[in-house]
């Protein structure tokens, strides 16, 4: 049908109305991709995550390209930390200076190369570490969502958002896999839109985890939504 791409995925062809698909940018923030950063702060090595920074950016251009509706999502809280549940500050009980809020200026260990997020609060809106990264940039009339939860539609205005759009279909693309991508994948699935996750767009700390979301959520004939590399996608939407 003219408008609609063929996407051969996983567990079957997708088939995106180009018109009612958004792309849903999941945090991709320097709180998680940089040194410097939250991430690090917890002991992940951040440079995984780049690795899939080429094909969101080439997901991100298409997109764009063919007009579609785009939203960033950010995890964030509010500096007076009022949208922050008591238990998600103490979750992994982290040393003073590494929980969320918490000011970076004496904890970091900042790389040699004067590469450096400079002193920041940890996932706190507004803070330099909450900005996306900047290869991946939101651009005007594109909608950011700040979330204080892993998955995007929790305590959020996304869905008033899409529906208002008359968006169906999602595709997915950010850090991390099996944190808030697949949280906000469940989420999507369970609201009634259809959801694809594009692999090599998304990323996580640990790789089996990644492969193991991504089995999970195409198992049983696609009981969560699709998955396809960026190739197949972007050659679908030519
Ligand atoms: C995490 C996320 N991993 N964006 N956040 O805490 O996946």
């Amino acid at each position: 049908a003219p408008g609609v791409a063929s996407i051969p995925a996983n567990p079957y062809p997708y088939l995106m109305p180009i018109k009612k698909t958004a792309l849903i940018m999941i945090d991709f923030q320097r709180d998680f991709m940089e040194v410097c950063s939250f991430a690090e702060s917890l002991g992940n090595n951040v440079s995984l995550l780049q690795e899939c920074v080429p094909a969101a950016k080439a997901m991100l251009a298409a997109c764009r390209e063919a007009g579609m509706t785009i939203v960033h999502t950010l995890e964030a809280h509010l500096p007076d930390l009022s949208d922050l549940h008591p238990s998600k500050y103490r979750r992994g009980n982290p040393p003073k200076g590494s929980r969320i809020g918490d000011s970076t200026v004496e904890t970091l260990r900042c790389p040699s190369n004067g590469v450096c997020l400079g002193p920041h609060r940890l996932l706190v809106r507004g803070s330099p570490g909450n900005d996306l990264i900047p290869e991946l940039k939101a651009m005007e009339g594109e909608k950011i969502i700040h979330k204080p939860g892993k998955g995007a539609f929790y305590s959020t205005d996304l869905d008033e958002y899409l529906t208002a759009k008359g968006i169906t279909h999602l595709i997915f693309a950010g850090v991390t896999t099996e944190v808030c991508v697949q949280s906000s994948m469940r989420e999507a699935n369970d609201r009634g839109y259809e959801c694809l996750l594009v692999t090599d767009a998304t990323a996580s700390y640990f790789p089996k985890f990644k492969e193991s979301a991504i089995e999970m959520m195409v198992s049983q004939g696609g009981l969560v939504g699709w998955a396809a590399p960026s190739v197949d996608v972007l050659l679908a939407m030519k």
